[in-house]
């Protein structure tokens, strides 16, 4: 492994063993148990004989770290010494999953692991089932910035990381009667072993107080007087590129009270008031907000994202910049990229200290600023655009709202140049909205201030510059482009679907894993009936021990050959998990009304997975529904066992890399020009799954290279769904005309659910009926016809393995490795670090 290359680093004592360079552990099996009962004893303090499974988990991962680290200092070395640009990855979250199999198999560890652990008695598998997932993101915009850290690593980009170190991620899922109750995640509870403390690095982070203008030597600058700070401490883990000898460096923050603030109140003598501003300053990096898709506006949001991009520029300032650097020359040295407006708040920060701090002049600051920055845009749906209240922002950061006033003026002043004075224009791209309270428009202040702002899927992009950021395209068109997003082959296929990546080694090598493109390798074994045979055998395994999983976490008995329809997502009303609901109830009243043989149903397992925000009242209420309509179907006996819901609670990442190479069909039915892009699809795809979707997101992509025959395309286009919008949609009419629509609605509204209760699910029922702002009635038989071509082709077993084959040989391009090349060739031009 190129892990194991020797580095001098300790150069700076004098003694002749600090010379020696820093070496990794040998590459044996016999070198690894040295270092891991070194580890054991040593770090832990305890005798194998005496040890628990979370001491060996501490220890195998202590020892692992061990192979990766002289690689990780030279590369912290290099970075610095380089000065060539690099990135710096701005996100409120990382949804990183386990980490143990994944720096075992970037460090090419996994077989003396396993062979080192066997020789002390121990199953590497059993320790593998011990980490905790590090939760630190709600779903597809969190998962996305940890497949990217990945494939920057791989590729050898000169990159960090920033984010928050949240005491408590995403809440644990349990359900209570079928209903959600969420459950705090402390993912720390028992330490992390993967993550290196830096007190000495902390920064200290400023909030509220006021300006003021002064004196400097004849010339009058604004200043920021501020109220109260906090120290931001960092914690490093490792990001080691997939057995390329690269380690990069995931920073994330973690907030602690200042000693200067605790001492001015301990010093008036109020120990409660002392521990409460402890207390105070510690909620900042407490607990990821559980929302997607659905900014909340909450002071402390505003402080945790300040907090972060504060902490995370003055960190590289500081730090990564040579001695007298020119900080004009920043440009071609950092680009902080913005993942979706959650970071914004940086690019007044960064003004604030070229021109407060810096004595920059406000243009020269501006120009820097212009081109330091880039935006990545997640959403389409208006609600989600963040804003934050002029109110609450000026007084927690006071200094940054009148820049942004500036930045604001000497836009629209550029726009009012351009387009003369169109008012309703100039108030339409105000960075400033006045209704229904002054706010401000942090995805405007992004394009505003952004070199590029892009989507994350080609219609997506579009969409963006047609619709929600129109006039900003209007005005500057250069800025806009498309990255459709992407997904790390390594956690997703290498180690979520180990069988599958045998059989494809087999067949056409092991260059796929850095170059997914070369899956295409493998169309013409499509037409290989061993190959096809080999396939099918590889998804039934896949589906026992997804089985053997559900049966053990969750107590599920699953039957064989069915066949597997999942849908995992967040649940939103957008993604529209009540079609799904739908086709379950239909298929379920078709049978007990008499009108369908059991006989004649195809076997399926339906799976959900899914966490409502824990505000979002009428997402709760959908869980509850598929609960309730999982028990009554799972239980009748005129069904003969031909249709099964199940809905594992928690649904993660390490739960993801179980289902998703089991599963036969994948759903991803959003209302068209809802969806951004959608990662899930992809994996799916990759995994041999077919989709049944709408033509949203990056689902365009996906069925525009597998080709439609291997793709069950339904539903309205995005014209379309704008089309009926605009003619004003009326959903009891699809309800009044379709029976087999309304005996399903008639169903759920009847009780039959609930026990008789016809008010439990009675507010799904008249949403559907007289709102449906998503278009679930107008898409319904379109997806019902669309699900009985599934069963029609699962019916051919032969025929569906092809298209499955040629699903995975075809969607080499959604590889996360792809998604940052195009953000290096349209966004960064930041080359490889040699
Ligand atoms: C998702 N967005 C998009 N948001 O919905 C999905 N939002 O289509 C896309 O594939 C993915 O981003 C990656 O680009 C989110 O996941 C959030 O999680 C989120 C979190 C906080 C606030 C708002």
């Amino acid at each position: 492994s190129r892990y194991g290359r020797d580095v001098p680093e300790n150069t700076s004592a004098t003694h002749p063993l600090a010379l020696a360079p820093v070496t990794a552990p040998e590459s044996s099996a016999d070198a690894f148990v040295a270092d891991f009962l070194h580890s054991l004893n040593f770090d832990r303090g305890v005798a194998l004989s005496a040890s628990s499974a979370n001491d060996r988990y501490f220890a195998l991962a202590h020892t692992v770290r061990d192979y990766l680290m002289a690689r990780w200092l030279e590369d912290l070395r290099r970075q610095k010494q380089s000065q060539s640009k690099g990135v710096c990855y701005l996100s409120a979250e990382y949804l990183l999953g386990r980490q143990l199999d994944n720096n075992l198999l970037a460090g090419g560890l996994a077989d003396i692991a396993e062979e080192a652990l066997a020789s002390c008695g121990i199953s590497l598998d059993d320790l593998r089932q011990h980490e905790v997932e590090p939760g630190l993101g709600n779903g597809g915009l969190g998962r996305l910035a940890a497949c990217f850290i990945d494939s920057l690593a791989t590729l050898g980009v000169p990159s960090i990381g920033y984010g928050i170190r949240y005491e408590y991620g995403i809440f644990r899922q349990t359900f209570v009667e079928g209903q959600q109750v969420e459950q705090p995640d402390s993912w720390l509870s028992l330490g992390s072993p993967w993550e290196f403390a830096r007190p000495e690095d902390a920064q200290t982070i400023a909030f509220g107080g006021r300006t003021e203008t002064y004196d400097d030597e004849g010339v009058t600058r604004s200043r920021w007087v501020p109220g109260w700070n906090v120290q931001a401490v960092p914690y490093n883990y490792m990001v080691p590129g997939f057995q390329n000898g690269r380690v990069n460096t995931l920073r994330l923050w973690s907030a602690v009270a200042t000693n200067a603030f605790d001492l001015r109140i301990f010093n008036s003598g109020d120990y409660e008031e002392a521990v409460r501003a402890q207390t105070f300053a510690e909620n900042i990096s407490k607990v990821l907000y559980p929302e997607d898709s659905t900014p909340q506006g909450k002071e402390l949001r505003l402080q945790q994202q300040y907090f972060f991009v504060a902490a995370s520029i003055h960190d590289f300032l500081d730090n990564m910049l040579a001695e007298g650097f020119d900080l004009s020359a920043l440009p071609d040295r950092v680009i902080f990229q913005l993942n979706d407006t959650h970071p914004v708040i940086a690019v007044p920060e960064f003004m604030r200290v070229l021109v407060d701090e810096k004595k920059m002049e406000w243009d020269a600051a501006w120009a820097i600023t212009r081109q330091c920055f880039a935006y990545t845009c997640h959403t389409l749906l208006p609600e989600a655009l963040e804003v934050w209240p002029v109110d609450l922002l000026g007084r927690l950061l006071p200094r940054h709202l009148e820049i942004i006033y500036r930045i604001n003026e000497e836009f629209l002043d550029a726009v009012r140049a351009r387009y003369g004075d169109d008012e309703m224009r100039i108030r339409n791209m105000s960075i400033i909205a006045e209704h229904p309270v002054r706010s401000v428009r942090m995805a405007y202040l992004a394009t505003v201030a952004g070199a590029r702002v892009n989507g994350v899927a080609e219609l997506h992009s579009q969409l963006l510059r047609d619709k929600v950021l129109g006039d900003f395209d209007d005005f500057f068109p250069e800025k806009f482009t498309n990255v459709t997003n992407g997904v790390t082959p390594r956690r997703f296929l290498r180690l979520a679907n180990p069988e599958l990546s045998g059989l494809i080694t087999e067949a056409i090598g092991d260059g796929w894993l850095t170059d997914l493109e070369r899956l295409r390798e493998l169309e013409p074994f499509a037409e290989d009936s061993g190959f096809r045979a080999a396939f099918g055998e590889v998804k039934a395994a896949n589906k026992r021990r997804l089985h053997e999983v559900l049966r053990a976490r969750d107590g599920f008995e699953v039957s064989d050959g069915h066949l597997l329809d999942v849908m995992v997502k967040r649940l939103h009303e957008y993604k529209r998990q009540m079609l799904k609901v739908l086709h379950v109830v239909s298929t379920y009243e078709g049978v007990v009304s008499g009108r369908v043989p059991a006989a004649e149903v195809q076997p399926r397992t339906v799976i959900f997975g899914a966490k409502a925000a824990p505000g979002y009242t009428m997402a709760k209420r959908i869980i509850h529904l598929i609960n309730a309509v999982g028990s009554v179907v799972n239980s009748d006996p005129r069904l003969d066992g031909r249709l099964t819901v199940i809905f594992p609670p928690n649904y993660d990442v390490t739960l993801a890399e179980r289902v998703i190479p089991a599963a036969d069909l994948s759903e991803q039915i959003s209302l068209a020009g809802k969806e951004a892009s959608g990662t899930g699809n992809m994996k799916f795809a990759l995994n041999g799954a077919l989709t049944i979707g709408t033509d949203d997101g990056a689902n365009v992509e996906i069925r525009e290279l597998v080709g439609d025959e291997n793709f069950f395309l339904f539903g309205m286009s995005e014209p379309e769904v704008s089309e009926s919008a605009a003619r004003g949609y009326r959903p009891s009419e699809f309800y009044q005309e379709d029976a087999g629509l309304r005996a399903a609605i008639d169903l759920i509204a009847s009780g039959a659910f609930s026990r008789g209760d016809r008010s439990v699910f009675e507010p799904i029922v008249s949403n559907l009926l007289y709102e449906d702002r998503f278009m679930v009635l107008a898409d319904y038989a379109s997806y019902i016809a669309a699900q009985e071509r599934v069963d029609d082709a699962y019916a051919d077993q032969e025929a569906w393995t092809r298209s499955a084959i040629l699903n995975v040989a075809r969607t080499g391009f959604f590889s996360s490795d792809r998604s940052i090349r195009d953000y290096i060739d349209r966004i960064w031009h930041t080359p490889p670090l040699a």
